[in-house]
């Protein structure tokens, strides 16, 4: 592939140079083409193309085996794929930085990879308004707890129902194994339901667990879980559901899976027959997973996707750690100079796209994340605990020293998320370790974060060097309090600066339900500098309608410059709001000097479209004791 890296200011030049680069490349790349009409025994030719993605990557292995002489990309042509395993990619599936690998939706066609089942049977009524279908895949040990009816998310049978004034039971005690509540308010029937949860958001409001009932006391009213996610005590007022009981599928748009009769149980909305309607279940938990081996010090490298959608991933349970919940439609691992663009992931269980590990130099870039169970972007070193470094995600000593870094999340949209698991984020950088606490951070800018249960960015522990900027995050923390829309915890003094600039942050509600059915604001902050958050500057942000402060430090905070913030109870709006979110080019053809931050510190991706006149005079910070300084 020939460099496109040349800067030429002429417009015209330009043009013809970038219709040169894409001639060359379409002319000599080699395509390998994928369609639902396929064979897997094909070549894998634009007149011959093979059905399914693991087909196409054994023969793009072929290509890289002989030694790249020419990009590899893989066209997918319209229509849905559903996958029976993930596509996994190891190093043998990499590219090279000038024959990368591409996994892409051919020109100007709709491309589903879903993680999930149809369900193909023929509904027929039972008494009492519901319906069922056969599911016989159950027989082979596939159990889900999701479904999507015509594209959204269903409910699976609970108690209380959903649309009830008060949807909630609430605790009058309980302990890390149980919950109490007023026996009157038990059924026998979530103790002997095979695959009932128990749905609490425990002590500290600040996350939820899912656990599974594994007994219950009428007469006392306790409700045991089992051990899969104890994370927190349950106290009195904590507020909780109950799904995956039969006997609680009463409602329109409520469904109930039953193993044993291996049969789907679904309640329409009066009138509505069910076998007019489209039934998808998950059955993967991830979809493409690109694995290094972090021992071997091996990486996936120049693997790129683009222009696909992403769907239908299952959730599971037991998380070793209630912060972070560790699934995805997307993983790399040990997987650097990769990229997911232009993509489209909705109804999924996790997250969008996890980056563990060693993975650096990775872009997200223009994708839309829509309704999942997650947040948009997680990334994780290998230790999930709080303080300690009890919870091991991923064993050995080399991958206790290394997390993602230098990696760039732009221009993405991210909305209705957090919907099985509260903790989650736009975008969540999590168990960094402290001997990375000065390593550079990440790029996470131009983005539009809204109706999140949690924070929209949120940092935490040993997290340094991102810069965040020019993101448009709102409607924040719709079902945990403790958090904000951009949240830093670097819980410790020593790190490289992070710098949080020019976001546009505003309703960020801080969610607490009370037993009387209204919830009460608590705890939201515009930009919260948590924990021992230090050497960050936080500068020209635009904040409104917080429930606590518009920026919140507290405990034990060194070197914090906040600078030329504005803020104020009703509305706010930065200049140029056009540059803000996901099609932002924020510095594009502005005279910073001429407009605003004047003498300020300027952050931006590409110097040459900013036509700058300021200066900007590097800054020393001296860490504690001398022991670092960071120019
Ligand atoms: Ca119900």
């Amino acid at each position: 592939m020939c460099t496109c890296n040349a800067r030429v200011s002429v417009k015209v030049a330009y043009g013809l140079f970038a219709f040169v680069c894409l001639a060359y490349s379409s002319l000599y790349a080699a395509e390998i083409h994928v369609d639902v009409q396929g064979q897997d025994s094909n070549p894998g030719t634009k007149a011959k193309p093979v059905a399914t993605l693991h087909a196409a990557q054994r023969i793009a292995r072929q290509h890289i085996a002989n030694g790249l002489k020419q990009p590899v990309s893989i066209l997918i042509g319209e229509g849905s794929y559903y996958l029976n395993a993930p596509l996994k990619l190891t190093p043998e599936d990499s590219g090279t930085a000038k024959c990368p690998v591409t996994w892409r939706a051919a020109e100007g066609k709709n491309v589903l990879l879903s993680g999930g089942i149809p369900i193909a049977g023929t509904w027929k009524e039972e008494t009492g308004g519901g319906w069922s279908v056969a599911v016989p895949g159950v027989a082979k040990g596939w159990n889900f707890r999701q479904l999507f009816v015509d594209g959204s998310r269903a409910i699976r049978a609970r108690f209380p129902n959903a649309d009830e004034a008060n949807p909630f039971l609430y605790a009058t005690g309980g302990d890390l194994d149980h919950a109490m509540i007023d026996p009157v308010q038990v059924k026998a029937s979530w103790g002997t339901a095979p695959d009932a949860q128990i749905n609490i958001v425990p002590k500290w409001k600040y996350f939820n667990q899912w656990s599974t009932v594994s007994g219950v006391n009428t007469s006392s009213g306790r409700i045991d879980f089992d051990d899969s996610e104890r994370h927190g005590p349950i106290i009195p007022g904590n507020w909780f559901w109950i799904e995956g009981v039969m006997e609680e599928l009463d409602q329109p748009g409520e469904w109930y899976l039953n193993r044993s009769a291996r049969r789907l149980y679904y309640m329409p909305e009066s009138g509505k027959d069910p076998n007019d309607l489209d039934f998808i279940a998950p059955f993967l938990n991830q979809i493409v997973y690109a694995k290094g081996d972090v021992n071997a010090g091996t990486h996936v490298e120049y693997v790129n996707f683009a222009g696909l959608e992403f769907r239908h991933t299952t959730f599971t349970l037991g998380h070793i750690a209630p912060r972070v919940h560790t699934e995805a439609a997307i993983i790399f691992e040990n997987t650097c100079d990769s990229s997911v663009k232009n993509c489209h992931i909705e109804n999924i269980g996790g997250y969008a796209f996890w980056l563990h590990l060693d993975s650096k130099r990775n872009t997200f870039d223009q994708n839309t994340v829509l309704n999942s169970g997650g947040g948009g972007v997680l990334m994780t070193g290998s230790r999930l605990s709080y303080m300690d470094d009890s919870k091991v995600y991923t064993p050995g000593e080399a991958a206790a020293k290394v997390a993602p870094i230098l990696n760039r999340v732009t221009r993405n949209t991210v909305k209705h998320c957090g919907q099985i698991r509260y903790y989650g984020g736009g975008v969540h950088l999590d168990s960094r370790p402290f001997s990375m606490s000065m390593a550079p951070g990440n790029y996470i800018a131009h983005n539009h974060f809204n109706d999140l249960s949690r924070n929209g960015i949120f940092a935490f522990r040993n997290q340094g060097g991102h810069v965040i900027e020019y993101n448009h995050i709102h409607d924040t923390m719709q079902t945990t309090i403790d958090g904000a829309c951009v949240h830093f915890a670097t819980m410790n003094h020593l790190n490289a600066p992070n710098f949080i600039l020019n976001n546009w942050l505003y309703d960020v509600w801080g969610y607490q339900q009370m037993p009387n059915g209204n919830p009460v604001r608590r705890l939201g902050n515009g930009i919260f500098n948590d924990w021992a958050t230090s050497n960050t500057t936080v500068k020209e942000n635009y904040i409104y309608n917080t429930a606590t402060q518009p920026i919140f430090n507290i405990m034990g905070n060194w070197n914090l410059t906040i600078e030329g913030n504005h803020w104020q109870d009703t509305r706010i709006v930065p200049p140029f709001v056009d540059e803000v979110g996901p099609n932002g080019t924020a510095t594009h053809g502005i005279d910073l000097n001429k407009n605003r931050l004047t003498g300020s510190v300027v952050h931006y991706s590409d110097s040459d479209l900013v036509t700058f006149t300021g200066s900007w005079k590097p800054r020393t910070i001296v860490g504690a004791a001398k022991l670092f300084t960071f120019h």
